[in-house]
């Protein structure tokens, strides 16, 4: 039995249920979250509905919207899977034989309702919290997908790695150097399935696919005083040490070294840490996925989990899915997807230049990219713009793009403004509901969505709000 608190009898019965529900669908629809946690959940879902030969389709969103809500209550599947994502919507869901695999802090509002009602029967709710486990630490939401799958056919073993990919791609391993309670036992599961080699190493990024020094200049989490940011101390603290950078002509990774070459390096860096707290966080559990070929993002959890995230935040999840399904050729469209963003973005900066869009008023600085810029990159634009010499940093930016649906409004601020009172989030909502849109987000990063006819009057409005909150 693992070490926790909660009671993982009733959960266990909690994703049995689920399991029989989905065994005696025939066609379902899975609804899966964007992050490298939702596409592991998502790809665990699928995998075990297409080994029981049940007719599905895919689809991931970044959140539950009124439209998810809406397609959730009039699908006409026979169940609704969603992964990592739904818990918090509980009381909005009406669908019959829904199925939910979460660890997101649940819809108070549904049980309350449960008790009275008894509806709840059509609701399958497999989430840690419900059984006073913690979400946060103990299993992700690929991991209450996995406990799904399992009790659906004990083979489905096979997929604990993915489990594993989404804990540590939602952090889960961070606060105890490891992953552990429920966790803990997927990491056994992997591990009989031949699937993770768990060892204690480094836990930087990058032990797979970054330079020998690029592992040591960019460490962040923890900063190795003298190391961090600084090149040529790297390429020092190796040559110290008589560690080649390269072997015939190639660049070692970390991975790359021998053991006797790793154990030297780490006990001097252990050794450099300013703050003995940060020897645990640099050293402790890791995980590799020794199937994978050595030396691609795959073959490390930390890398492969962040080759996923950013299928997510390139719109293209779906080549993270087949990544995880086994499609070998996945990881080259990522890469590939992931250049051709970037460029997107570039040629937007571009734009913004050549043709002197940035404008500027007593408060803010704004630009209309009208349909030269796709409204899903405009706010990393902004950002980026924001951080450039063209923009003042002591002035939020709003950008506008065209969109299906009317204009698509970023804005962005810098910190120090959010320190003075600056909100963006209520500057949005209340700017685009006066002028008939919606809008939301955070202090320093928010966006809205209004009509194009007023566009000058949303500037004004913001412009106005802006000059109240600073002082
Ligand atoms: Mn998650």
């Amino acid at each position: 039995m693992p070490d926790m608190s909660g009671d993982l009898p009733s959960f266990e019965s909690a994703a049995e249920r689920a399991a029989n529900a989905v065994k005696s669908a025939k066609s379902a629809l899975v609804i899966s979250h964007i992050d490298a946690d939702g596409i592991a959940a998502g790809s665990i879902a699928s995998i075990a509905l297409r080994r029981l030969g049940i007719d599905h389709t895919v689809v991931f969103e970044k959140k539950i919207t009124e439209e998810v809500v809406n397609n959730v209550n009039s699908s006409k599947e026979d169940i609704v899977w969603i992964c990592d994502l739904g818990s918090g919507y509980l009381s909005e869901f009406n669908k019959d034989g829904l199925i939910i695999t979460d660890h997101h802090v649940p819809d108070n509002r549904k049980r309350s309702r449960q008790a009275t009602l008894d509806d709840f029967s059509a609701t399958f709710h497999v989430n840690p919290h419900c059984f006073g486990i913690d979400g946060s630490i103990e299993i992700s939401g690929a991991g209450s997908t996995y406990l799904v799958a399992k009790k659906i056919d004990p083979r489905n073993i096979d997929m604990a790695y993915l489990a594993l990919i989404g804990a540590v791609g939602d952090f889960q391993d961070g606060r105890e150097s490891g992953l552990v309670s429920l966790n803990r036992m997927i990491v056994d599961d992997a591990v009989k399935a031949g699937d993770v080699l768990p060892e204690n190493d480094l836990r930087l990024f990058g032990r797979e696919t970054r330079s020998l020094v690029q592992f040591l200049q960019y460490s962040n989490d923890p900063e190795i005083p003298g190391l961090s940011n600084s090149g040529h101390a790297c390429v020092k603290f190796y040559s110290d040490l008589g560690i080649d950078l390269d072997t015939g002509g190639r660049l070692r990774s970390w991975n790359d070294l021998a053991p006797s070459e790793k154990g030297k390096a780490t006990s001097k860096l252990l050794r450099m840490l300013g703050n003995p707290m940060d020897a645990k966080h640099l050293y402790g559990e890791v995980y590799t996925l020794p199937r994978f070929d050595l030396g691609t993002g795959l073959r490390d959890a930390k890398e492969f989990a962040t080759i996923l995230n950013s299928c997510g935040r390139y719109e293209d999840a779906e080549t993270g899915m087949r990544i995880c399904c086994g499609d070998r050729t996945a990881l080259e469209d990522a890469e590939r997807n992931r250049t051709e963003h970037r460029r997107n973005i570039s040629t937007a900066i571009g734009y913004i230049r050549e043709n002197h869009l940035m404008r500027e008023s007593r408060f803010i600085q704004y630009f209309d990219a009208g349909d030269q810029i796709k409204e899903t990159v405009v706010g990393i634009v902004a950002g980026m713009m924001l951080n450039s010499d063209e923009c003042k940093k002591w002035l939020p930016i709003i950008a506008f793009a065209d969109a299906d649906d009317g204009v698509k409004v970023s804005a962005r601020a810098d910190r120090s403004l959010v320190d003075r009172g600056l909100n963006l989030s209520a500057i949005m909502k209340k700017a685009a509901e006066l002028v008939g849109g919606f809008g939301g987000g955070h202090s320093v990063a928010a966006g809205a969505t209004i009509p194009p006819e007023r566009k000058e009057e949303f500037l004004e409005i913001v412009e106005d709000l802006v000059s109240c909150q600073v002082i």
